[in-house]
């Protein structure tokens, strides 16, 4: 196979002049193709077969000890001016990262098969999709993109017809963390991507193409590219929501948007439209509209049990792949919060030695394709997408934040997800649990400039006539002895409810400084053991603790310098006012 598209031959051509692999091979994405590199990674140790009765077709890959996460440090974006990429991103010049790039990239896949992997983000037929293809060096890498995008034969022929796509180039180079770089190149449309073979890292057209690249390509043509899940929440009555909600890495994406409702919560459906990303678009009614540019699940394993999760747990009981988790004497899977069997091989290989360390890694992974989830739900391949009722930012923090306050209007709520602060995870390598700021969550995947992407968040109110209300929630509010004040997981659909209820404009609320507050009594907590001291110590706001916060704010945009948009200062301003009087 090859292609009628001049581009693309001219730039797999150049590529392979470079890598100078032994064989070049165009993906379609077809089962047999799938089904063959599964075989050929069985033989060559990449992959290892799992128990086929129990979890058929189900493969663990163990990757280099050194590449369980993604890198921030070693991800640059190369704009020509380094404030156009913003304090927010490492940079550096594009002429310069090319010049590095190609002295890497040069021989690297001699000996090694070149895959050629169009691939489309978004419904194949959706307006909103964007299409790329990503060469590679990895078929673990073409595996997990035939689980989490589409790709093949039917992305080609998009590319082929509309003439433009994302190029991205991915070697595992020898997996040296020395020698490890994620290169954005926005003005070119290009990511390069060396020495490792890990997730977000490597599989192309998730953090690098659908949130970094296109949020930079979002901002130029007039829409937003986040991470965030989108839900679906139908009430016995058939009243339908769609949430969106951002994040950041680790702190429960995917539970939410496959939330399974309290006992008490007869006749409630939640469905899943999206567990990662949203692309969101005004549409012709002046509503947001979003899509899932991904067709697949890259979750945290540890933690998934029938209890937490039961629809994960049963998603990932086939055609699942597993990565850096442990195993047990059954050759069953096993992580960290499994509630049966016993690890007897740690996720490195090695046998458990009783030394106390986890036995999967904590950022260990399923990759899974979406449509097995018990909850899928159809629309998330309408090409329309769905409208978007609310939007929710959340972070994990162990006091502050209460457990979910409602943004006075727009440009207050783009305050609001501005100062998202999160405890770090295991997702990113470095240190986990040290509190820092993630406006959005988007602070290791935003394209450009921070203080750029505030304005453009800020001029939505002048695009779109009928802008969702804008939320914050805080799952993991702490009492002195460590201990979460809040159940989390199914209950969270409790929260939503009152989200959903403001949206209907049909539950009063408490006007405060940071914001809408539930009243007493509006959250249910009905079949819950929570008592009325702990709701309130959930809802309460520390005045003082919160001037610091917003004084930490102003700090935090300082390094933005003269370009944060006055009018997000003047929101700042305007809740430090308000906590004063
Ligand atoms: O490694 S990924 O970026 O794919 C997952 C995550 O950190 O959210
Ligand atoms: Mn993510």
């Amino acid at each position: 196979m090859s292609t009628t598209n001049e581009d693309l031959q001219q730039w797999i051509d150049e590529v392979a002049a470079l890598t100078r692999p032994d064989q070049i091979k165009w993906c379609d994405g077809s089962d047999a193709e799938y089904r063959g590199l599964i075989d050929e990674m069985l033989a060559s140790g990449d992959l290892l077969e799992l128990n086929q009765e129990t979890h058929p077709n189900c493969y663990l890959h163990r990757s280099d000890p050194n590449d369980v996460a993604r890198v921030e440090h070693l991800t640059f974006v190369c704009t020509k001016h380094q404030q156009d990429a913003g304090p927010n991103n490492n940079w550096m010049h594009p002429a310069e990262a090319h010049a590095q790039m190609n002295g890497l990239f040069e021989g690297c896949m001699q000996g090694r098969t070149m895959y050629v992997i169009p691939y489309c983000m978004g419904p194949i037929d959706s307006p909103y999709a964007r299409c790329g293809v990503e060469v590679t060096d990895s078929p673990y890498v073409v595996v997990n993109m035939n689980l989490m995008t589409r790709m093949g034969a039917a992305a080609l022929e998009r590319i082929e017809r509309e003439g433009s796509f994302v190029k991205g180039l991915h070697s595992i180079g020898d997996l040296d963390p020395e020698v490890r770089f994620i290169m954005h190149f926005p003005d070119e449309l290009q990511i390069q991507s060396f020495g490792s073979g890990y997730g977000g890292n490597a599989l192309l057209g998730k953090k690098c193409h659908a949130l970094r690249i296109a949020s930079y390509q979002a901002r130029n043509e007039g829409w937003l590219a986040e991470h965030m899940l989108i839900v679906e929440v139908e009430s016995p009555q058939g009243e339908k929501h769609y949430l969106a909600a951002a994040f950041p890495s680790a702190c429960g994406k995917t539970n939410l948007a496959m939330l399974i409702p309290p006992e008490t919560y007869d006749g409630w459906k939640v469905r899943t439209i999206g567990d990662d990303i949203a692309w969101l678009h005004v549409d012709d009614d002046g509503r947001l509209r979003a899509v899932n540019p991904e067709s697949g699940y890259f979750g945290v394993v540890p933690g998934t049990n029938r209890k937490t999760n039961h629809n994960a747990y049963d998603m990932i009981r086939r055609d699942a792949i597993f990565t850096n988790v442990a195993v047990t004497a059954d050759n069953e899977p096993w992580w960290e919060g499994k509630d049966s069997g016993e690890p007897v091989i740690d996720w490195k290989g090695n046998q458990i030695n009783g030394s106390g360390e986890a036995a999967a890694h904590p950022n260990s992974r399923f990759t899974v394709a979406a449509k097995q989830n018990p909850s899928y739900s159809p629309l998330a391949d309408d090409p329309a997408g769905v409208p978007i009722s609310a939007i929710i930012f959340g972070g994990r923090r162990r006091e502050l934040a209460p457990l979910v306050y409602e943004a006075l209007d727009w440009g207050h709520g783009v305050l609001v997800g501005a100062s998202v602060a999160s405890e770090t995870t295991a997702a990113a390598a470095g240190k986990v649990g040290v509190t820092r700021r993630d406006p959005m969550a988007m602070k290791p995947f935003c394209g450009y400039n921070f203080a750029n992407y505030w304005g453009h968040w800020l001029s939505f109110t002048a695009r779109a006539k009928r802008l969702p209300k804008i939320f914050h929630v805080n799952w993991f509010r702490q009492d002195q002895d460590g201990k979460f004040l809040w159940p989390g997981f199914g209950d969270n659909l409790r929260v939503m409810r009152w989200i959903i209820d403001r949206c209907e404009n049909r539950v009063d609320a408490v006007e405060t400084p940071i914001g809408y507050l539930p009243k007493d009594g509006d959250i249910d907590t009905n079949g819950l053991t929570i008592d009325d001291a702990t709701m309130r110590s959930l809802l309460s706001v520390d005045r003082d603790a919160w001037l610091a916060e917003l004084e930490a704010v102003a700090e935090y945009f300082e390094e933005y310098e003269d370009r944060v948009p006055e009018l997000l200062e003047a929101e700042r301003e305007r809740v430090v006012a308000g906590l004063k009087a």
